[in-house]
């Protein structure tokens, strides 16, 4: 039986990466003094790289910066998180259409709601209940709580732990081919809803690839649970 969901947060809940992330990125690199600036394109190359730091670093790397680009990363991804918790206390980040009926149906129909995410909690928190409501997601696990971001498994793996079930009675959500390998090997059956940046990925092993949530019927409780069945 399934009893719970776990939602993956940026690009499942909302555009985060499109409307939120990369314009921080380079918000944060001009606060810096650096000449960089990541396109759309270039940002969905950077995307396979999961963790905000990871990925300054890797892309400092490639611009020739040696041993000083992990420390340099740091101090960027500090006032990028700053920049985007800002834009999300201002209410710039909305929800996908359909999630919000979603989350009302599963609650309706008293399945559980989890977080498993690889972002920051400082913006994780007050995204989720901005965007769920205060308190409807009861477990809410992100890249501050693992030591290996995805694709490792850790954060469903805790996410499981934490919400006490075994991976047969949950489902993951997901919007990326990475996501979907980090909750396929922690166990999960994974619900993808693609967006901009994964709509080509490849997604063989998920229960059902969705473009939406609510195009052309509504994923519902019900629905879940047929998926999962
Ligand atoms: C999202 C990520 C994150 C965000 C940036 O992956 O990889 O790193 O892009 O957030 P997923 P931070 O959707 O699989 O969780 O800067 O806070 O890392
Ligand atoms: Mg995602």
């Amino acid at each position: 039986v399934l009893r719970a969901l776990i939602f993956d947060v940026d690009g499942t809940l909302a555009d985060t990466e499109r409307d939120g992330h990369r314009p921080a990125f380079n918000a944060a690199f001009t606060e810096h003094g650096l000449d960089v600036r990541w396109s759309v394109e270039e940002y969905g190359r950077l995307l396979k790289i999961t963790g905000g730091h990871r990925r300054i670093a890797a892309d400092l790397r490639t611009r020739g910066m040696g041993d000083e680009a992990d420390e340099i990363a740091q101090r960027i991804h500090t006032t990028k998180t700053a920049l985007f918790r800002e834009s999300i206390l201002a209410g710039t980040i909305v929800a996908r259409p359909g999630l919000v009926e979603l989350v009302e149906s599963l609650t309706a129909a008293r399945l559980r709601v989890a977080i498993a995410t690889t972002g920051r909690r400082s913006w994780v928190e007050p995204l989720v209940a901005r965007l769920l409501g205060e308190g409807i997601a009861e477990v809410v696990v992100t890249g501050d709580d693992v030591s290996r971001l995805k694709p490792d498994p850790e954060v469903y793996r805790l996410a499981l732990e934490q919400l006490e079930l075994p991976a047969s009675q949950a489902m993951a959500v997901e919007d990326s081919a990475v996501g979907l390998a980090a909750a396929t090997a922690a166990g999960l059956a994974t619900v993808v809803v693609t967006n901009g940046y994964t709509v080509a990925q490849d997604f063989t092993g998920a229960a059902v690839v969705l473009a939406a949530f609510a195009d052309p019927e509504p994923l519902t409780a019900g629905r879940c649970r047929d998926i999962h069945r």
